[in-house]
């Protein structure tokens, strides 16, 4: 088994492994090269590995999803979901997002607490992309924000760091992702919609777009990011909300 190098994973993929050698050993592998997602215990938890494990070996972190031009703009994009129903966001939309915050903490060098004009003032960078829901719906949108990378860079990431984890507003609505999908160039924190601020059915004052992952992953009336080397401690500790209603942590296109 530990003849078995990373590169021959590669080139082998987990299911080939799996295979030729046995889940066992397909397993043990994907351990050691931290490719098992946090919600692998269940039913589905083989599957997962298989999905999550090729998704980051075949491409290594780095492919891009793809970016449209404005004629592929849909006109009626569509809401899932109602805006918070608590009076953080209600007292919040009364002063028109002035007091609100998205505080960075966990494994950073130097936690931040910014404010909506903070973000702005940073470079912009906008993508027009595919939201999917996994319900079987999508729409395309331009989004306008700035990369997650670029925040992560001005904190400092922990060389420890090995999931963002973020926090909705909506206190049920959490998720997480992989460093790769963290400081992947289109992971952005999300200001802007079709040239006009985010609406508040869309997420605002800000929503995470993960635009390689289903929709659900890009959480919407962002309020915290904390970045963590154990998944365990956050909820039932799956990594996200989702999986405990039966739905993946990787939600790869
Ligand atoms: N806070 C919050 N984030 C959320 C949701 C939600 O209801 N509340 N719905 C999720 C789901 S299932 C999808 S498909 C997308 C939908 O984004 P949209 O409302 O812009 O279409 O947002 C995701 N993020
Ligand atoms: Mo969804």
């Amino acid at each position: 088994m530990s003849r078995i190098s990373r590169r021959q994973l590669v080139t082998r993929g987990l299911t080939g492994v799996a295979g030729g050698l046995g889940l066992g050993v397909a397993g043990h592998l994907a351990a050691r090269h931290g490719l098992i997602p946090p919600d692998s215990g269940g039913i589905y938890g083989i599957g997962e590995t298989l999905n999550y494990s090729s998704h980051r070996l075949l491409m290594a972190g780095g492919s891009m999803a793809r970016e449209f031009s404005p004629s592929h703009i849909s006109p009626n994009p569509r809401i899932n979901g109602k805006p918070p129903a608590n009076d953080t966001f209600r007292s919040l939309l009364a002063g028109e997002f002035a007091s609100w915050r998205l505080s960075i903490d966990g494994m950073v060098a130097r936690p931040a607490s910014l404010s909506l004009a903070q973000l702005k003032a940073f470079p912009a960078s906008t993508q027009i992309t595919h939201l999917a829901c996994e319900e079987g719906w999508s729409y395309i949108a331009q989004w306008t924000g700035v990369p997650l990378s670029y925040v992560l860079n001005l904190t400092g990431v922990s060389p420890q760091a090995r999931y963002a984890v973020y926090f909705s507003i909506d206190e049920g609505w959490w998720d997480s992702i992989d460093m790769p999908e963290a400081l992947h160039p289109q992971t952005l924190v999300t200001y802007g919609m079709n040239g006009g601020d985010l609406p508040i059915g869309h997420g605002a004052p800000v929503r995470l777009r993960v635009p390689r992952q289903l929709g659900y992953k890009s959480v919407k009336h962002l309020a915290r990011i904390t970045l963590t080397d154990d998944l365990k401690q956050f909820g039932k500790g799956l990594g996200s909300a989702p999986p405990e209603f039966g739905f993946a942590w990787y939600a790869g296109i």
